[in-house]
């Protein structure tokens, strides 16, 4: 039991199923307005016993035990004393000031169907494309050019993706139809049919030595934060390319310039900068072997997510675990 439940009633916490029927839900939502009155309106569908309210529009903060938000407010133990569960609106919470979020409040990440599904479009897409040459082809085409590239097959170029989550083996899954070698690495060992798996760092240099195209899918953390960085590109085959869908704050932009500029790393499709949006004159912005999207690769669909939300919720309250909470050691 939660020291501060005790406080919070003046006795022990009611079994799970009397708490739902005795207790009031209060919810905040704290992120886009637009996407907010989707939320609003599945919250009065499928959790009509909930009161759930638009940041700043909160009457009595004290109230409030759950928190829907993509950043949280800065005075939050002060404004929200007794919020239970922060959920996060991304995939990620790299975003989160973690030190800021008093340890008894949960915090959990969104996992979606839609948003997996979203990433492996995305990636599938931009791990052909740099096989296929596409950053070269698309530059040729600005600057009028035609010239023939050779072809290679997919069972010629090994894919290795950092980060074997959620988002990192159903990309796996998703390339095994055209044939690339793949490996993947991730914090933990792990076995995974037809992808030759490393972990830890110890095995880093061993896979990124077998990566002609290198996907970061990884968490930002105090320990992949600048990963993507030059001692990570001279350990990959010279001419590798390279897909960061992850976050601009794994990548040390100017090592990734200096890599193209000595052919270390060949061409890279980026979903993601340290600054989004970039200055208009970003080296990187104007590189003509880059191509960038603006941090389109996957989202949070609104009304699934609200849904996801609201079961969550339901089982918060008879006791029950919830899935996607994060370790707040590890980071992620
Ligand atoms: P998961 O938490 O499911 O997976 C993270 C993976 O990274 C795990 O395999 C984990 O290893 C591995 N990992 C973490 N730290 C390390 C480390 N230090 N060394 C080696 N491996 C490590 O995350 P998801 O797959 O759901 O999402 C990944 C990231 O994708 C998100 O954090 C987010 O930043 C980004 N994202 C980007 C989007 C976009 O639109 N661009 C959309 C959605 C997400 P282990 O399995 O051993 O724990
Ligand atoms: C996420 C994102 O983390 O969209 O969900 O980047």
């Amino acid at each position: 039991m939660a020291e501060s439940d005790v406080e919070r009633t003046g006795g022990p916490r009611p079994p799970a199923g009397q708490q739902a029927a005795s207790q009031p839900i209060v919810v905040a939502y704290k992120s886009d307005p637009v996407r907010g009155a989707v939320w609003s309106a599945v919250f009065r569908s499928e959790l009509p016993q909930a009161s759930f309210h638009m940041w700043p529009e909160i009457e009595a903060g004290e109230e409030v035990e759950y928190l829907v938000a993509w950043v949280a407010p800065p005075d939050l133990e002060r404004v929200l004393p007794n919020l239970k569960v922060l959920f996060s609106i991304g995939a990620g919470i790299d975003q989160l000031n973690l030190d800021a979020i008093p340890p008894h409040v949960t915090i959990v990440r969104m996992l979606d169907p839609d948003l997996t599904r979203g990433m492996i479009e995305y990636a599938t897409f931009a791990v052909l494309a740099l096989h296929r040459d596409i950053p070269h082809y698309v530059s040729d085409q600005q600057a009028s050019r035609w010239s023939y590239r050779p072809l290679q097959r997919a069972e010629e170029r090994r894919v290795g993706i950092m980060g074997l989550g959620v988002l990192g083996q159903a990309l796996a899954e998703s390339l095994k139809f055209f044939g690339f070698p793949l490996r993947g690495w991730s914090a933990s060992p792990k076995t995974i049919e037809g992808v030759e798996t490393f972990s830890g760092p110890e095995q880093l240099g061993a896979f990124l030595s077998g990566c002609d195209i290198l996907v970061c899918l990884l968490p930002l953390t105090e320990d992949t934060r600048g990963i993507l960085c030059h001692a990570t590109f001279e350990q990959l085959p010279k001419g590798a390319r390279l897909l960061n869908a992850a976050r601009g704050g794994h990548l040390v932009e100017d090592d990734l310039i200096a890599a193209l500029a000595s052919g270390r790393v060949d061409c890279a499709i980026l979903d993601v900068l340290q600054s989004e949006p970039p200055a208009a004159d970003h080296a990187l912005f104007k590189h003509p072997r880059v191509m960038i999207t603006p941090h389109i690769a996957s989202a949070t669909l609104p009304q699934a997510a609200a849904q996801r939300v609201c079961r969550l919720i339901e089982r918060h309250r008879s006791g029950l675990p919830m899935e996607g909470v994060i370790d707040r050691r590890r980071g992620y």
